[in-house]
């Protein structure tokens, strides 16, 4: 009975991971393409390996029934060892060679992911923190660079360049149905490539265990045609939007006089700061606090009055606020499109 219900939880969790908006097996680029037609190529010479063992560990318990109450004799049987020598030595070497083949196959999907450049790449610059993502689209005019956190747009169809950092401990960034995983180490700045084929939303999530909410660093990334793409850079370019609203107004100067500027941003104000990520363009996003809330105004309000109880451990302390200026920093916030 306990293992029947083990067994249904696994396969509801099988299921679950299943979700093809994050899954390897559900290629949404060349890259992805590769690694999923060497997990089926992989899969399928298991299965067979499976099959034909079973088949032979059958065919052999069929064969030497021994009676229980007679002790078996032992009998020289000289053909009989010659033929097991020859049966070992065949299977030894249909392993060998079967794991070599493996092998290769790995090697040569593995170069062909690395493969791709391109001389005018998109360029995205991931940086890890615990526990969520900054993302720049860096451009040589430095106020026309782009700062985001935890959603990442890609044009479809043509090569991206990620720059990958942390600013503290290892994470490792990760989109399954785009790319493998890529590990972001502290001090050390390194490249990988991809392309996205498929527009969708891909739910990205950190692969190396880098603290207490690891498993609330997500992100999304969003492959959009160019021209969309285009549009979200240089609404993104923007600054802050201003407003004449007087609720705006006054939840910004909540913002501007809480402890919010020690460590956001907000373009076109004066908090500067980047410990956590850059609320310019807040409303424009998805989902906030590592794709762990719905970025709405009740999700943000309990958000903002108490982090921790979202993501305990958080590296970003409660605000206590009365509730007038909660609600004008909400509405505040949810101007900033
Ligand atoms: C000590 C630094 C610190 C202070 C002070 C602080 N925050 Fe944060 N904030 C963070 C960090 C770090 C994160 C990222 C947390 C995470 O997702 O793990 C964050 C996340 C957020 C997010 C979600 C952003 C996103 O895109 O995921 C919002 C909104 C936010 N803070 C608003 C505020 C407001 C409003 C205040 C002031 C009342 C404030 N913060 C004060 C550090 C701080
Ligand atoms: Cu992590």
């Amino acid at each position: 009975m306990k293992a029947l219900r083990t067994l249904a939880w696994i396969i509801v969790f099988g299921l679950l991971g299943c979700q093809s908006n994050h899954s390897s097996l559900s290629a949404a680029g060349p890259q992805s393409k590769n690694i999923e037609w060497l997990y089926w190529l992989i899969f399928w010479i298991c299965l067979a390996v499976f099959v034909l063992v079973m088949v032979f560990f059958a065919h052999g318990t069929a064969r030497t029934k021994v009676d229980e109450q007679e002790m078996a004799p032992v009998m020289e049987n000289p053909e009989g060892d010659r033929r097991a020598r020859v049966a070992v030595s065949v299977a030894v070497t249909v392993t060998v060679i079967t794991l070599f083949v493996v092998l290769a196959f790995s090697i040569v999907t593995g170069n062909t992911v690395e493969g791709l450049s391109s001389k005018n790449p998109v360029t995205i610059q991931i940086i890890g923190h615990q526990w969520w993502w900054e993302a720049r689209y860096p451009n040589p005019q430095a106020d026309l660079t782009v700062v985001t956190a935890n959603e990442i747009h890609v044009p479809v169809g043509l090569p991206v360049v990620v720059l990958t950092s942390s600013a503290d401990v290892i994470h490792s960034f990760w989109v399954p149905n785009i790319q493998g995983k890529r590990d972001l180490l502290p001090g050390y700045q390194s490249a990988f490539w991809f392309q996205a084929d498929k527009p969708g939303i891909y739910h990205g999530q950190c692969a190396e265990f880098c603290g207490e909410q690891h498993a609330h660093m997500g992100f999304e990334m969003v492959a959009e045609p160019v021209d969309k793409f285009q549009n979200w850079l240089s609404q993104q370019r923007k600054p802050s939007a201003q407003s004449t609203d007087p609720s705006v107004l006054r939840g910004r100067e909540v913002f501007l006089t809480h402890s919010c500027v020690l460590c956001h941003t907000v373009r076109g104000t004066d908090a500067g700061s980047k410990v956590g990520p850059d609320l310019t363009h807040l409303a424009s996003r998805r989902m906030i606090a590592g794709a762990t809330l719905s970025n709405e105004s009740g999700s943000l309000a309990g958000w903002i009055t108490d982090p921790q109880r979202v993501k305990p451990g958080v590296l970003m302390p409660a605000n206590p606020l009365p509730p007038d200026d909660l609600d004008a920093l909400v509405t505040y916030l949810r101007s900033l499109q």
